[in-house]
């Protein structure tokens, strides 16, 4: 694989693709690495995982969404164009704690037992970062943790974390001697944290292992002041079901989580009371707001004030108000996608800036999917595609070809298992998942996984998603929705790729339905998430979670 992959890179930039033209003063160094194989492949490589909280594939221009085109991400773009990209990339769970956890761990949540966002890992759990950390790698993580009270205990070396889900301006920081507030915009200081520690911290004789984790674009979607009007002109195309009627879908009619109705006016919307005052229409959560400087509150005012006293003087409402809404979103979710987009920059910069950029894998990606305005939502947790999907870009110069295209279906938990397959560290049985390095060639081993499998749990809890699982092919979608709705549904994704018809009762699709609930069950046995009963009682099965992770994670063999 690794020589194919050489070959298609000298083919690529034979053909003079842009990212190998940037390049082409100094060829030989993708053509050295092979060459010089047996030094360099004692190398280890140093790994950058960046990942972003809420980001929906939809707003990475990499992916070809017309979102994209009007708001590009070009440096996350990069690392797909000098690397591959994942185009089925997908999470096992639509929510931030249990994708971070099965992240780290390489399983599902059942077995690692955070099902739920409000639940504690446990820091003392085998995780990747300090299995690569005790082989010699030098570990970090800046941003995002969001587990627990901070890493303490996960075998992380250094860490700087936001507290909790983290604020946009002036976050509360947690280190190791404590906590504080530090002035400035969440998605910069991660990233500056990042940089210092890489320029001044690291020891360069040794590879190192960061974890960027930025709060980004989660909500309530505070764009950076340099970027608040970035997108204040621009008219985002209309999901054709912004305005669904949720037949056939009870558990998508149930829920609590549209544009139109469910998102706080001042607090996610940044709308204003009245045409001439700055003062928030309902805000929830006041603190975000409020603690912004004097200065920094001033600049917000100065840059949106125009447009929600347009705003406040149309005197919108119904349909036009949830489409105003709709626009006023975007603007601001796509505008924190901006500074995000400016820290990937930064980043690869600084890696190619300081040589490091060949022995270096980057990984971009979210915690999970998200909705822009499909269905009329926002937020994630279903299954359905926006918040099922995940973005997922690599670039490892010389052993992944610049614009490979990796059409095989991955998951979150197969993160653990790569990196530790890179760092040249044995991928132990408990993890769920497998190493993406079988599949970053474009070209999937034979007994690679067809299908993929999923279960969200949190109910009841915020948007009141009800719990489910499923499993999704290359084609069709078969769901099981359970508690107090007892709901299948079927979805053929050729024909109805918006998800709009469940046909579970669909004579026609009985053969297939039949195939896809045996298959379920299967998936179910295979990652030993088959305590049916258990569905009924979402604490039971958090019980059982936890007792199957320590077991699977071998608790009491790990000294920690
Ligand atoms: C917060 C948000 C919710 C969101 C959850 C989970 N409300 O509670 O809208 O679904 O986080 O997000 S907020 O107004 O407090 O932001 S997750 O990314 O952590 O899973
Ligand atoms: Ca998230």
């Amino acid at each position: 694989m690794r020589q194919a992959g050489t070959a298609l890179v000298a083919a690529l930039c034979a053909l003079a693709l842009p990212a190998c033209a940037t390049r082409a003063d100094d060829p030989p160094r993708h053509a050295a690495a092979s060459s010089a194989a047996p030094q360099a492949e004692q190398r280890r490589p140093n790994i950058v995982f960046i990942m972003s909280d809420d980001h929906a594939y939809q707003a990475v221009s990499a992916y070809g969404g017309e979102i994209g085109r009007l708001a590009p991400t070009p440096n996350i773009d990069r690392i797909a164009r000098e690397g591959a990209i994942f185009v089925n990339s997908y999470v096992t769970n639509s929510l931030c704690g249990p994708s971070r956890a099965t992240m780290l761990t390489g399983q599902f949540s059942h077995l690692h037992g955070f099902t739920r966002n409000g639940e504690r890992f446990d820091n003392a759990a085998w995780n990747w970062v300090r299995e690569i950390g005790a082989a010699g790698y030098q570990t970090a993580l800046f941003g995002k943790w969001h587990l627990n009270y901070s890493p303490e205990g996960a075998g992380i070396q250094t860490w700087k974390v936001l507290d909790d889900q983290g604020k946009y301006y002036n976050p509360d920081i947690i280190t190791p001697e404590g906590r504080s507030v530090v002035e400035g915009y969440a998605t910069d200081l991660v990233t500056d944290f990042s940089l210092d520690w890489l320029e001044e911290e690291r020891d360069p004789d040794r590879p190192f292992a960061i974890l960027i984790h930025h709060k980004a674009p989660h909500r309530n979607f505070m764009p950076a002041i340099r970027h608040l009007q970035k997108y204040l002109g621009t008219e985002f195309p209309v999901p054709t079901n912004y305005f669904d009627h949720y037949d056939g879908r009870p558990a998508a009619a149930a829920q609590e989580m549209t544009i139109y109705e469910d998102m706080y006016e001042g607090h996610d919307l940044h709308m204003t009371e009245a045409e001439g005052s700055n003062e928030l229409r309902f805000d929830r959560w006041p603190d975000d707001f409020a603690r912004m400087t004097p200065e920094q509150r001033a600049a917000w005012d100065a840059r949106m004030q125009a447009s929600n006293d347009a705003m406040n003087e149309a005197g919108l409402a119904g349909r036009e108000l949830a489409l105003w809404k709709y626009q006023r979103y975007m603007k601001q979710y796509l505008a924190t996608v901006a500074a995000v987009d400016d820290s990937v920059g930064r980043v690869l910069d600084w890696l190619e800036a300081n040589g490091l950029d060949d022995n270096t894998i980057v990984v971009y990606t979210s915690d999970q999917g998200f909705y822009l305005g499909e269905h009329g939502w926002f937020d994630k947790r279903f299954m359905y595609e926006e918040s099922l999907r995940t973005p997922l870009v690599m670039r490892f110069p010389g052993r992944i070809a610049p614009g490979t295209r990796v059409e095989a279906p991955v998951q979150n938990v197969d993160y653990a298992p790569t990196f530790l397959d890179f760092a040249g560290l044995p991928v132990r049985d408990a993890i769920q998942g497998r190493s993406l390095r079988e599949v970053v060639d474009g070209d999937a081993p034979a007994d690679w996984r067809e299908d993929i499998y999923y279960h969200y749990y949190e109910y009841p809890g915020f948007h009141s998603v009800r719990a489910h699982y499923g499993v999704r092919t290359d084609r069709y979608k078969l769901i099981r929705f359970y508690g107090d709705i007892n709901q299948w549904e079927f979805y053929d994704l050729a024909t109805d790729p918006g998800e709009m018809h469940n046909r579970i009762d669909d004579p026609a699709a009985q053969p297939i339905v039949a195939r896809l609930k045996t298959r379920l069950e299967a998936l179910r046995a295979q990652y030993r998430d088959s305590d049916g009963p258990a569905v009924r009682d979402p604490l039971t099965a958090v019980a059982k979670g936890r007792r199957d992770a320590q077991a699977a994670a071998g608790i009491g063999h790990h000294a920690h």
